[in-house]
């Protein structure tokens, strides 16, 4: 009797050229296409302010809105933003509106009607890197703390697919449990959250003692997994990231942290879901538990 363990499903052999014939199953098997470009035709909604957000309350869209409401805490005027939902689930990303900002079809995306041209911007970390940029703040200008801060920056750009698309496809979305693939990515997370938490031993912030895109970029993708993401904090042991706890719990502290995480969110409690954001008063007057009291109606 051979040794040599089964493919799934058994009789499965990697034809000599793949062809998209079928859906692949899982949670967010309707969406994923081998193609790019536009599905249909959409233009995007456009309000008043300079900046134009299109995204979702998903890890790479929390870190724009985090860094737009830190701006604003900041009393940067001219980072007053509306953040429309795309609603990926549903395939918006794949409008021709939002194709013509971003080609790769993902959130966040964002137009910045302050510059001549308009800059269309896509890429969470290339957007952390252009505001940072724009309004001089989070990102240090001494060299040795620059250089830092992008390191960590491009390390969560690098880092962060293996745990999301990797780790939390596997062990929560995937259509059936597969103990190699969920070891892999395991294995590949749990050392991701020892790197930081090592390092975040002797450091206050991702990039040394102050507060940058790196901890901004950093935080919505692992201090979620700390706080429950993929429902994984026991099957990951995360008490034992002590260090890494630390710095979680005082992000989450931050007004500008807990007002970016509610902006397009659609999952979770309520009233910490802010489906779209157009002012600062939003945040009192139109969270959906108070949109739905009102039949639907936005103040
Ligand atoms: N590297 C990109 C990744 C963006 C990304 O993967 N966005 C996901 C949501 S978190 C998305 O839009 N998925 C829709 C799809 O794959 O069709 C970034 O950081 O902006």
């Amino acid at each position: 009797m051979s040794n040599k363990l089964q493919n799934q499903p058994a009789d499965y052999e990697p034809p000599k050229i793949w062809t998209w014939d079928k859906e692949n199953g899982g949670e967010w098997a309707s969406i994923n296409r081998p193609i790019s470009g536009a599905t249909h035709d959409k233009e995007l909604p456009v309000g008043e302010h300079p900046l134009q957000l299109y995204s979702l309350g998903t890890p790479n869209g929390v870190k724009v809105t985090i860094m737009l409401e830190e701006l604003l805490e900041l009393d940067h005027a001219g980072a007053e933003y509306d953040a429309w939902k795309i609603d990926i689930g549903k395939g918006d990303q794949f409008g021709s509106g939002f194709v013509a900002i971003n080609p790769n079809s993902k959130i966040p995306a964002m137009m910045d009607y302050s510059t001549k041209p308009v800059t269309p911007l896509f890429e969470s970390g290339s957007m952390l890197f252009y505001l940072a940029e724009k309004f001089d703040a989070f990102l240090p200008a001494e060299h040795y703390k620059r250089a830092e801060t992008m390191n960590w920056l491009m390390w969560q750009m690098g880092a962060g697919p293996f745990l999301g698309g990797g780790f939390g496809h596997y062990y929560a979305y995937a259509p059936f449990k597969m103990e190699y693939s969920i070891d892999r990515f395991t294995m590949e997370t749990k050392r991701q959250l020892d790197v930081l938490n090592t390092h975040l031993q002797d450091h206050q912030y991702i990039a040394g003692n102050e507060y940058t895109i790196a901890d901004i970029a950093i935080w919505p993708w692992y201090g979620g997994v700390m706080q429950g993401a993929y429902e994984a904090t026991e099957f990951l042991s995360v008490n034992d990231y002590t260090h890494l706890a630390r710095w979680v719990e005082m992000i989450a502290e931050r007004d500008a942290v807990k007002r970016g995480r509610m902006v397009n969110r659609s999952r979770g409690s309520l009233d910490q879901q802010l489906h779209e954001r157009h002012s600062a008063e939003d945040f009192d007057n139109n969270t959906q538990d108070k949109v739905e009291a009102r039949g639907g109606k936005l103040l």
